[in-house]
Order: structure tokens, then sequence, then C-alpha cells
């Protein structure tokens, strides 16, 4: 089977991050292996929290996996509590083949999420720009590059060497969407999953399915119409009472399984 590691943290409540990783990417067929970035009694959209970072132990997980000789066909990053953190990840990301994908997980709806500084900002930039794929959302978009335009910020950042960018919840008439960006080819993927606003997890869900699907064998923009397809699917269906809470994928889980799993 191929092997994914999932850098990311663990929260309590707000279903999101390697709550959500774990099991979209096992049940696309793939191997997920996480590393925590930090252990959280529930993610940080919450009036308060309790959070322990894993900083100074990444390092040395990594160095446990390379000398066991573990090797990945993906490794996808979300969020970091620390700068330090990124630094381990990018020295763990350049001795491998793998394809990266970092969701540069800073905020949403026009602002950062808490403990976001502009040097932690700083760092994840610099991890995005090493990366093969980004999946922003417009906030992030536009802490990423100052841009506004969603066309013109994907544009800066593909020109910097990122090879696709996928650019989620674009709101557009009543719909909300996903774009890709790539050099030669764009194309945007729209559904009406406006209904309930933004809601935790949805960009962590997408980057797990981008990333799944890619593996398996998809190009990134049928992986982000499948993810596109499944974000919807799953809202529309979801007794939403406070968006920290996050979504009720799990009913809908083995929508993402039918093609890989063989059926008895
Ligand atoms: O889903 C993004 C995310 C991931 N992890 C933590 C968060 C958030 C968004 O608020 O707080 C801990």
């Amino acid at each position: 089977m191929k092997k994914c590691a999932l850098i990311n943290d663990l929260s309590g409540f707000g279903k999101c991050s390697l709550g959500v990783g774990i099991p979209i990417i096992s049940v696309l067929g793939i191997e997920a292996h996480p590393m925590p970035t930090a252990v959280l009694s529930a993610q940080t959209g919450y009036s308060s929290y309790e959070k322990v970072d894993l900083t100074e132990y990444m390092p040395l997980f990594f160095n446990e996996w390379n000398k066991q000789g573990f090797t990945f066909d993906g490794i996808l990053t979300g969020y970091f509590s620390e700068e330090k953190q990124i630094d381990a990840v990018m020295d763990f990301a350049k001795c491998s083949n793998a394809l990266l994908l970092a969701d540069p997980v800073m905020g949403d709806d026009g602002q950062r999420y808490d403990g976001f500084t502009d040097a932690l900002c700083e760092k994840i930039k610099a991890l995005a720009l090493s990366a093969d794929i980004i999946t922003p959302n417009v906030t992030e978009l536009y802490l990423l590059t100052g841009e506004r335009d969603v066309q013109k910020g994907a544009e800066i950042m593909l020109s910097s060497g990122v090879k696709s960018v996928v650019v989620t919840g674009i709101k557009k008439d009543n719909q909300i969407g996903n774009a890709v960006f790539e050099k030669d080819r764009y194309e945007e993927f729209y559904s009406d999953y406006s209904k309930n606003g933004s809601c935790s997890g949805t960009g962590d869900m997408l980057a797990s399915i981008v990333m799944g699907k890619i593996l398996s064998g998809s190009d990134i923009f049928s992986a982000v119409k499948t993810a596109t397809e499944f974000i919807s699917l799953v809202i529309q269906n979801s007794d939403i009472q406070n968006r920290n809470d996050g979504v009720d994928f799990e009913k809908y889980l083995y929508t993402l399984g039918c093609d890989n799993y063989e059926k008895k």
C-alpha cells in the first residue's frame, strides 16, 4: 500500500486535522502515518482550549522514521503551532521523494486563527512555496500573497514554483467552490454548499481527499471534483448548531471508498 505522512494536530473537539485526515486517507486505500504537531482539547475556534505542543518531539520522530527506513509516497501538512515545527518538516521533506501537499492553515472568513503571528505565517509561506500542491482558502491565499484577486494570487504562487494551487471557499452568486490553477490549465468546481457557511474541518477534508485520490492515481482536477462533491454532500446532511463542531462526515466516508476497495 502507498504511505502518507500526516503532519497535523489532534483536536478532541471540532472535527478537523488528524481527526478527519486519518479516516479519509484510510478509506481511500492509503496508509496514514500521523505525526501530531500538537494535541488540543478542542480546535482553536472554541472560547477556550488546552494545547500541548509537540514541537521538540518532531525532529526526534522524523529522525526515528528515517533511521527505521520508513519512506512515504505523500506528505500532507496542516496546522502548526510553532515556527520550529516547520523547520523540522522542511528538513524531513527535503530528504524524501514524496509528493508534498501543504495546506497552509492560517485563517478563514477574513480572520487569522488564534495564535497565528506574522512570524508563523511567514514560515508557513516558506513551506507552501516549497510544496508541489497547496490548498489555501481565500483568506490564506491573501495572507500568502497580499493579493485579494484569486487568480492573481494563484499566479504568484505558481510563478514561485508551486505546481498546483487549489483555492478553496470561493464565493460566486449563491454558490461556493474550489478552483485548481496550474501553469497551463484552470478549472473550477462549484456546489450549493454555502447553505451553512464555513465549517470546521472542511479544508482539512479537501486536502486529505485530494492527497488520497492523487496517490491512488487520479489527476488533481478529478480529485478536487470528488472533494467538492463529498463536502457538499456532507454539509447538506449535517445538523450544524455551531460551526466549530464540524460536520457529520462519518456516515458518508464509505462513498469515498467505493472505487478503491474490492467488493466481495
Ligand atoms: O481546520 C483548521 C484547524 C486545524 N487545527 C486547529 C484549528 C483549526 C481551525 O481553527 O484550530 C487546531
